[in-house]
């Protein structure tokens, strides 16, 4: 039985199937991955991700702390941190460190899971809207949350589902801060056909979409102080209030967007309001994530990578970019790689 009765406008729940959880990343097939391997041509790579304590301190969102590292401990409570097995085996020479973290999983360079990001919606026609995610799944039993059994965990959409399929095929970026410096441009569907037709991107099917707007350059100069109200007033990121860049997204098949900004679009209210006067704050997260199964990707690290495709008059690459394969969770660090 469908999980759903009604679903969002515009959506495409279901068409990959009633019970999927890999959304729009269902277009990366092998002959797209073999497109992807083509744009290497040097062998040169970029690692796209900011050190993970990165922004710093709880600078940017309150709820997301910074990476603590602690030494595992052995039952009698000692640290095996450094561990001297001469100890134990007093002719043995090997000494080892051992630890472990408290790591918030969209704090530094992330992915988002589609269990991210829902909405309230009347998915079964009751007439009561429930708090449901991409493909009709619910919060409560499909993603359990702090007080449900088993919370909290992703039953469904979480990132193992990310993980387990490869993330790796073609990259295009768009040189936002090329265009607009650190200057806090809200960039529509013109202004980015605009400046896709000066810098020769095409978008294709099965793309993961790149942003490079500058905004984690300022990040890594502000070294773990970050100025909140500095850095969401710098820097360009998408109108997620323009339909008409809502409905190119759809049309492009991108399988994910991918920015080196906090949440891709920009975190400023929307003017106008839904029909009974309730809308999305993110409506960018909302089309994308909770819509369509399309990931975001959020606070890489563009810069050296844009440089270098300027440079060199390209705007493709091969990206390597698997999440943590860490069942129920939903968002991930990233390690991505760009090779060129
Ligand atoms: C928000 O949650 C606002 O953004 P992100 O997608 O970075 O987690």
């Amino acid at each position: 039985m469908s999980r759903w009765q009604h679903r969002p406008s515009g959506s495409n729940w279901g068409e990959f199937g009633g019970d999927d959880q890999r959304g729009r990343m269902n277009l990366l097939t092998p002959e797209r991955r073999l497109a992807a391997v083509r744009e290497v041509r040097e062998g040169r790579v970029f690692c796209l991700s900011l050190p993970l304590d990165y922004p710093g301190g709880v600078g940017l969102w309150e709820t997301r702390r910074p990476p603590q590292l602690v030494a595992t401990h052995f039952p009698n409570g000692r640290p095996a941190y450094p561990h001297r097995l001469s100890e134990a085996a007093p002719r043995a020479t090997d000494v080892f460190c051992d630890d472990a973290v408290t790591l918030c999983l969209q704090y530094s360079t992330q992915w988002d899971a589609l269990g991210h990001c829902g909405s309230e919606f009347d998915a079964d026609g009751d007439g009561v809207r429930e708090s449901v995610f991409y493909n009709g799944y619910r919060a409560g039993s499909d993603i359990a949350g702090p007080d449900d059994p088993g919370g909290p965990y992703a039953r469904a959409l979480g990132i193992e589902n990310l993980a387990r399929l490869g993330v790796q095929g073609r990259g295009v970026l768009i040189d936002l801060h090329g265009e607009y410096g650190r200057a806090p441009a809200t960039v529509g569907y013109e202004a980015l056909m605009r400046l896709m037709a000066a810098q020769h991107v095409e978008v294709e099917t099965g793309d993961f979409l790149c942003l490079y707007t500058g905004f984690a350059d300022l990040v890594l100069e502000m070294q773990k102080r970050p100025d909140r109200e500095r850095l969401l007033r710098s820097c360009a990121a998408l109108d997620g209030a323009d339909e008409r860049l809502l409905r190119w997204i759809d049309d492009s098949g991108v399988v994910a967007l991918c920015a080196d900004n906090p949440a891709v679009e920009s975190m400023r209210p929307r003017a106008d309001a839904g029909a009974d006067g309730r809308h999305a704050l993110l409506p960018l997260h909302e089309l994308c994530l909770f819509k369509l199964g399309i990931h975001l990707a959020e606070l890489w690290y563009l810069r050296e990578l844009a440089q270098w495709l300027r440079q060199h008059q390209r705007t493709r690459f091969l990206l390597t970019a698997p999440p943590l394969d860490l069942p129920g969770a939903v968002g991930s660090p990233v390690t991505p790689l760009a090779t060129v």
